[in-house]
């Protein structure tokens, strides 16, 4: 399945946290990073003051279902020092699933398309860069 991860980080080294997180999901088995959009130094925006964000999105090509590929991800934030304390708050790494093919997804802790993403610069203008659908 094609899909589309949003990436974010602004806590930190941002690039190393970014690279880092790219870095791991090539080395996860099922997992293709087939692109990679440019990294946008964008204003947070939402939730408590806290610093600019460095943004991006990946094209994955995925044989893991979506609960599998947001366990992967969740992984990796974690591996990379994510803390859960206050939401929206600062993070060393965010990925979220954009798309996942043209599934729609709407259960507890996993809404596919991401909620608001048409609404927010800093998903949809790297998102564009890469997509490939219609
Ligand atoms: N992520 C959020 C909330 N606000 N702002 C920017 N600029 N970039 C983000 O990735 C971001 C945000 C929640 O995930
Ligand atoms: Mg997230
Ligand atoms: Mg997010």
């Amino acid at each position: 399945m094609l899909c589309y991860i949003g990436i974010g980080s602004n806590l930190g080294d941002r690039e190393k946290y970014i690279e880092s997180a790219i870095k791991k999901l090539k080395s996860i088995k099922g997992i293709e990073v087939k692109r990679a959009s440019s990294i946008y130094e964008t204003d947070p925006v939402g939730g408590p003051r806290q610093g600019k964000y460095l943004n991006g999105a990946l094209e994955l090509e995925t044989e893991l279902e979506p609960r599998e590929l947001l366990a992967k991800l969740q992984a990796i934030e974690n591996e990379l020092g994510r803390k859960r304390l206050v939401k929206n708050a600062a993070r060393t790494i965010d990925l979220d699933i954009l798309l996942y093919g043209d599934k729609e997804i709407d259960e507890p802790g996993l809404k596919i398309p991401h909620s608001r993403m048409r609404d927010r610069e800093f998903v949809m203008k790297p998102l564009k860069e890469i997509y490939a659908g219609i």
